[in-house]
């Protein structure tokens, strides 16, 4: 096992503590940060079901209950209907994780969660619904956008490490099919083929519903689902930020690499 350290809590009520790490590219657990979405509590698998179960989303294939990362594919998505998905998902599938753009969805599900007001006029927003049964791994990578994910339903755990560290994960070359990962796991650290590993350090946090985690950009993650998880994570970035952030969305498009 590596050493892990908890990460700085942010309570909801210091509402003026959240936008001050986001201004200075700190991480933090924002507990409570999304109390009041009209999705908490409404947002349980069942009530998706039932409410949306015929809209189309898009879901990514996992293997061992790791989603798959594939060096020429990256990630393999596909779409079917919400309510085969969760339906596949009670009946124990592990095989997929749910991770749909919100601006393709409903209306109703981006009426349901709210931005913070010290990220919601950022030039570049991307925003997407993450749904996965417990268990499910997303493997440690990095965004180009600053990135609050924030809990619904269920529980997960996020280890980060700072951009600093990257030597020590072995990051992905630009032509991989997942250009954002990297080859070391750091949950199963393999020391014989990835030494430098040792000496990482990294962060962890547990959410729960109403939680957030801001991560800012190329912040690495990696996301152990503890519960039978529905989250949201909201991206954004300003200035030349946004133009990266466009020309890697670009890149992978072009590339037909899942995003
Ligand atoms: O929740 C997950 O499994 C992955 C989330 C993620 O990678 C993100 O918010 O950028």
């Amino acid at each position: 096992m590596l050493d892990v350290r908890a990460l700085t809590e942010v309570p909801a009520a210091s509402g003026d503590v959240a936008p001050s790490c986001a201004e200075r590219r700190v991480p933090a657990v924002m507990r409570g940060l999304a109390a009041s979405w009209p999705a908490l509590g409404a947002w349980s698998l069942d009530a998706l079901a039932a409410r949306h179960g015929g809209v189309e989303v898009v879901t990514a294939r996992a293997s061992g209950r790791q989603v798959v990362t594939d060096a020429r594919h990256g990630l393999e998505q596909e779409r079917r209907p919400l309510g085969a998905f969760l339906a596949a998902m009670a009946g124990g599938a592990v095989d997929a994780c749910l991770m749909s753009p919100i601006g393709d969805l409903p209306p109703a599900f981006a009426a349901e969660i709210a931005w913070p007001g010290w990220c919601a006029r950022a030039p570049f927003r991307r925003s997407k619904l993450w749904i996965a049964p417990a268990g499910m791994v997303s493997p440690m990578h990095r965004d180009i956008a600053d990135n609050l994910h924030v809990q619904v339903t269920g529980r997960k755990r996020f280890t980060l490490a700072a951009p600093s560290q990257s030597d020590h994960l072995y990051p992905n070359g630009p032509l991989h099919g997942f250009p954002n990962g990297c080859g070391a796991d750091v949950e199963h650290p393999d020391f014989t083929r990835f030494p430098r590993l040792r000496g990482v350090e990294l962060s962890v946090v547990e959410l729960a519903p109403g939680d957030a985690v801001y991560m800012p950009r190329l912040w690495w993650h990696h996301v152990r689902t503890l519960e039978a998880s529905v989250s949201v994570n909201l991206w954004w970035a300003r200035g030349a930020w946004r133009v990266v952030a466009e020309g890697t969305d670009l890149f992978k498009r072009a590339r037909r690499i899942g995003r």
